[in-house]
């Protein structure tokens, strides 16, 4: 799905262990409107488009009605439009080489083609892969000294794109021809980037590995037109979870496990109906389902021995948007009522940090991690969706950083 493309984004600053953090007691966590940008109850901040980059956070919004526009915000004044950037719709934000790169450009006529921002000079459209057209380059990541990511043209339709920043990218017509694989959820492990995307007419959405040199390989999880559809990459423990269809019963979603080879991918847990996100606490796979044990969607953990439920109260539908910060895990899912919930693992259980219906705020799915605070966007009827925040953990602990590999971070 499209929204899957929104790109997790840590900032913050090496200051405490570990141990120090765990002595710390929790501070007040009270969510806060940073600003009312499009001013009264029509919406500035619809959705959270956003990324940390230079010391900032970077968001898409629009204060007058017209088309968004891409926001800088320092945490102390009001944020401030970017230059060159009014009107160009900015989604899907990414660093990649020191500069900030996102999709932009106009719907009607739609040229919607790939943007870069430097800090300094006012932002412009860094490549034109559709001449004449619109390439909606999305699902960016990095790749080592590689941006990857889908766009579209009118000869081999929608397929992975990897750019260096200076040649011309490199087109890989997965599905060969004008028709598109749409390759998704690109997530880099261990050198590899993974992926999901439709190799050919007889297959659904199925899993493709990449190693950077030799043609992408797909590799068909549920055979026939019914797709896998693989989602949710994480490396635990040497090998590579994700969560995808049950290939005997395809209505239902499974933990599946690759080897580092990904040679002969499997489902891995069984007796767990997987109902949203996946990803890694420790040594041990966390993942929303229902089990015999929870009988509703609840976080699971595994470690390879028994399933563990680790909710005790809510329920955690279509859970989304895992954000590690130090020995806590947040997320968004929806618990007792059909609006989108914070939630907070921290190890021993799971509990729930902004309530969406008793606060009246109603959370757009999406997070963005910036000093040390949560920004989401929410609807409150005086304002309509705006730029919310919220404080986390002050201290963090994260020897990844640099890279931006939260796989890294030290955790229990
Ligand atoms: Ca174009
Ligand atoms: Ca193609
Ligand atoms: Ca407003």
């Amino acid at each position: 799905m499209a929204t899957r493309s929104f790109r997790i984004v840590i900032g913050g600053f090496v200051t405490a262990t570990l141990a120090t953090l765990a002595a710390q007691p929790l501070s007040a966590q009270t969510p806060h409107l940073v600003v009312d940008l499009r001013p009264g109850d029509d919406s500035g901040v619809p959705s959270i488009e956003a990324a940390s980059f230079g010391g900032k956070l970077y968001f898409s919004g629009d204060s007058d009605g017209g088309a968004a526009d891409l926001w800088s915000y320092d945490g102390s004044g009001p944020p401030t439009v970017v230059p060159g950037t009014v009107g160009v719709e900015p989604t899907d934000l990414i660093v990649f080489q020191g500069a900030l790169y996102f999709q932009g450009g106009p719907y009607n006529p739609e040229d919607r083609e790939l943007w870069r921002y430097d800090g300094v000079n006012p932002a412009h459209e860094v490549l034109d892969l559709h001449p004449g057209g619109s390439s909606l380059p999305y699902a960016f990541a990095v790749y080592g000294d590689r941006l990857c990511f889908q766009a579209r043209d009118a000869t081999i339709g929608a397929e992975l794109r990897c750019w260096d920043g200076v040649s011309p990218p490199a087109s890989y017509d997965i599905w060969s021809g004008v028709q598109s694989s749409g390759v998704e959820d690109l997530t880099v492990i261990d050198g590899l980037l993974f992926f999901s995307g439709y190799p050919d007419a007889g297959d659904g959405r199925e899993l493709g590995v990449f190693d950077g040199l030799n043609a992408p390989v797909m590799r068909s999880l549920v055979p026939g037109i019914v797709g896998g559809d693989p989602a949710g990459f994480t490396l635990v423990g040497g090998s590579v979870y994700f969560a995808a269809q049950d290939p005997f019963t395809p209505a239902f979603r499974r933990v599946w496990r690759g080897l580092p080879d990904f040679t002969a991918p499997g489902v891995e847990i069984q007796g767990l109906d997987v109902q949203g996100g996946l990803t890694r606490y420790g040594s041990s796979v966390v993942v929303v389902g229902e089990s015999a044990s929870s009988g509703e969607a609840k976080l699971h953990g595994w470690d390879g021995g028994a399933l563990s439920v680790l909710q005790t109260s809510d329920t955690a539908w279509e859970a989304r948007d895992f954000v590690r910060i130090g020995s806590r895990l947040y997320f968004l899912a929806e618990s007792e009522t059909a609006s989108y919930d914070l939630l907070r693992f921290d190890g021993a259980g799971v509990e729930r940090v902004l309530d969406g219906e008793l606060t009246n705020y109603y959370l757009t799915p999406g997070l963005a991690l910036w000093n040390g605070r949560l920004f989401f966007s929410a609807y409150q009827q005086a304002t309509g969706d705006e730029l919310w925040t919220i404080e986390v953990d002050p201290v963090l602990f994260a020897d990844g950083f640099e890279s931006g590999d939260t796989s890294a971070w030290s955790l229990p």
